[in-house]
C-alpha cells in the first residue's frame, strides 16, 4: 500500500523552513516527504515523515517516491537563485528547468497512478520581468502578470519557461493522444517578490541586500549594500509568502483564472530599508558599495506589481506591510534569534 503524502523539494531552503512547520501544524495534514541536496536542519526533522537527500535531477530518486507514496500535493521549491544562476547558467538550467520538468512528469505519473489531480505549487519570481531601462521602470509602475515578460537573467528565463511548462501540463498535456490521460497536474504558481525571513539568511539571490542588511545589523556586523539607495523592488515577509502558497494550494480550482499570479506586499527603496534598520539597531553600520552588474538586474525588475488577480481569485491578503513587517515580525524575531545565539526554526 502506498502512503498518501505531500512532497516538498528544496525543503531545507528559506521557504521550506517556514512551510514545513506550518504544514506540520495544520490539522489533518498528510505526512511530509522532503527532497533536498543537503540533510535538513535538525529541528525540522521531527516534522518530516521521510527525508530524501538527493537531487531533483535524479530520476531514480523520484521513482522511489512514486513507488512508495501517493502524492496529492507538491511544493517544488528547489531552485538556483538569480545571482548564483548567472555564474553557472548551465547548472541553473539543469536544476531550474530540467529539474522542474522531471517533477512535472513525476506529478503526471502520480496523478495517473492514483486517479486524482496533483496540485503542483510552483514559486516563480519577479525575475520573470525584464524592464529595459530605469525610465521605463519608472513609467511602468505596477506591472501586471503579462507585462514586460522579457527577463535578462538565466533564472528569470528559467522561471518564465517553467510557468509555461506548468500551464502546458495542466491544460494541454499530450493533446493529440487518442485518449485523455487518466490524471492531470493542477499547476498553480505565485510570482514571489524578494522574500525576507527572520529565521534564515538567503544565499544566491539578487534581492538579498534587504535580508542581509537586517541580519548583519542584528549581528552587529558592518554591511555594504550592493545596490543604490534608490533601488526599488517589491518585497514580502516570509510568513505572508508561506501563507500565500498554502492559500493558493487550497483554493477551489474553478476560482482560478490564471496559472501564474503576481504577489506584492511592500516596495521600499534600499535607503528606506536602511533607515528602518538603523532605527531598530542604532549602532548599525550600513553603507553602499554598488555592484553595477547586480544593480543592473535589480533595475530590470519592476518597482511594484499588480496583484489584483491573486486578491480577487483566492483572497491573497498579506498581513505585513512595510512597517508591520519590521515592527511586528522581523525586528523582534531576529533580535530573539541572535540573542539566543542559536538557530531557531519557523518563519
Ligand atoms: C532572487 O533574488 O533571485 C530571488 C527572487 C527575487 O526571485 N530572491
Amino acid at each position: 500500500m502506498r502512503k498518501r503524502a505531500v512532497l516538498i523539494t528544496g525543503a531545507g531552503g528559506e521557504i521550506g523552513h517556514g512551510l514545513i512547520t506550518r504544514l506540520a501544524a495544520s490539522t489533518g495534514a498528510p505526512p511530509i516527504v522532503t527532497i533536498d541536496l543537503a540533510p535538513l536542519d535538525a529541528p525540522l526533522t521531527p516534522y518530516v515523515a521521510r527525508e530524501l537527500t538527493g537531487s531533483i535531477t535524479d530520476a531514480a530518486l523520484l521513482e522511489r517516491v512514486l513507488a512508495e507514496f501517493e502524492i496529492d500535493q507538491i511544493f517544488h521549491l528547489a531552485a538556483l537563485l538569480s545571482t548564483r544562476a548567472e555564474f553557472t547558467p548551465v547548472t541553473a538550467h539543469q536544476v531550474n528547468v530540467e529539474g522542474t520538468l522531471n517533477l512535472l512528469e513525476f506529478a503526471q505519473r502520480e496523478a495517473e497512478s492514483h486517479g486524482r489531480p496533483v496540485v503542483f505549487m510552483y514559486p516563480s519570481s519577479i525575475a520573470v520581468f525584464g524592464l529595459p531601462d530605469l525610465e521605463t521602470k519608472r513609467r511602468a509602475g505596477r506591472v501586471t502578470e503579462d507585462d514586460w515578460n522579457c527577463p535578462t537573467t538565466m533564472y528569470g528565463c528559467n522561471k518564465l519557461y517553467c510557468e509555461h511548462l506548468g500551464r502546458y501540463y495542466a491544460h494541454h498535456y499530450k493533446q493529440l493522444a487518442a485518449e485523455a490521460p487518466a490524471g492531470r497536474v493542477d499547476f498553480r504558481c505565485v510570482r514571489f517578490p524578494g522574500l525576507i525571513s527572520a529565521a534564515t539568511i538567503p544565499s544566491g539571490g539578487t534581492s538579498d541586500y534587504a535580508p542581509e542588511m537586517i541580519h548583519a545589523a542584528a549581528k552587529g556586523e558592518r554591511y555594504a549594500c550592493f545596490v543604490r539607495p534608490d533601488a526599488r523592488i517589491p518585497f514580502m515577509a516570509m510568513p505572508d509568502g508561506v501563507d500565500a502558497l498554502l492559500h493558493l494550494a487550497a483554493a477551489p480550482r474553478e476560482r482560478l483564472t490564471r496559472t501564474a499570479y503576481n504577489l506584492g506586499a511592500f516596495n521600499p527603496s534600499a535607503e528606506e530599508i536602511r533607515a528602518v534598520v538603523q532605527d531598530a539597531f542604532p549602532g548599525a553600520e550600513i553603507d553602499y558599495v554598488v555592484d553595477a552588474k547586480r544593480q543592473g538586474i535589480v533595475d530590470s525588475w519592476p518597482a511594484d506589481v499588480d496583484d489584483r488577480a491573486a486578491r480577487a481569485d483566492w483572497g491573497f491578503a498579506p498581513k505585513y506591510d512595510f512597517h508591520r513587517a519590521f515592527a511586528d515580525y522581523l525586528i523582534p524575531a531576529i533580535r530573539t534569534r541572535y540573542r539566543a545565539g542559536h538557530e531557531t526554526i519557523g518563519m
